[in-house]
């Protein structure tokens, strides 16, 4: 194996507090039920496709394109204010040193995230630096579970997929995965899907993969 590709949001931060915050302001002004149970269908999956997830639950007038693109809008704006508070501290030891150590041991490492608020994030945390390459949702046109995102990560690096591990917090980001020929590793919830290859309960378990 050449490279790792890591997701972001449950993986390498944890904005996924963030994203339900601002969802569920958008949720209760529309009236509409939200939990947590249906923010982990959210993980992995592009803003667009989210709101859609909510809207299920909605029971008022068809909502034309527009005010579809005002509530993510709003949505997004909550998020970003959320975003601002971020500082290096939001990043683990265990994170930034196993980063370090892979990167070390002559690994490639990438981004590979759903969100077009990536960049904004790692600039934040000061990890933009960390990575050889990012592949986010400003350069896909289909979010996991479709491996474009994934599949972008591994041409940016200039790696084959198969030699490259996708480490992953969603369901969608491990098919995605899959579906482009790469190891699956699954973190957080993703450790419980039968459909990863291998499964980790702690960031710093890669060191042993990555040997
Ligand atoms: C993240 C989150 C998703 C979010 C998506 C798009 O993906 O897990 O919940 O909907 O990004 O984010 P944005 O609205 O910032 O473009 P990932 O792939 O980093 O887990
Ligand atoms: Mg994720």
């Amino acid at each position: 194996m050449k490279a790792f590709i890591f997701d972001l949001d449950g993986v390498i931060v944890f904005t996924d507090k963030f994203h339900y915050q601002a969802w569920k302001k958008m949720a209760d002004e529309m009236g509409i039920y939200f939990d947590e149970t249906i923010n982990n269908r959210l993980r992995g999956v592009s803003r667009s496709e989210s709101l859609e997830i909510i809207l299920e639950r909605y029971e008022g007038p068809a909502l034309s394109k527009e005010k579809k693109a005002e509530l993510m809008e709003s949505k997004n704006n909550t998020y970003r204010e959320l975003l601002a508070s971020m500082t290096p501290a939001d990043v683990t030891e265990d994170v930034r040193r196993t980063l370090a150590e892979l990167h070390n041991r002559g690994y490639k490492l990438a981004l590979g995230s759903s969100s077009k608020n990536a960049k904004f994030i790692l600039e934040k945390v000061q990890l933009l630096d960390a990575f050889d390459a990012i592949s986010d949702g400003t350069n896909i046109t289909k979010s996991k579970p479709d491996p474009e995102v994934f599949l972008r990560a591994a041409e940016f690096l200039g790696e084959k997929p198969e030699d490259c591990y996708v480490v992953e917090d969603a369901y969608a980001g491990i098919d995605a995965a899959k579906s482009a020929g790469m190891q699956a590793v699954g973190i957080g919830i993703a450790a419980g899907y039968a459909a990863a290859d291998v499964k980790i309960q702690s960031f710093g378990e890669l060191l042993t993969l990555g040997a």
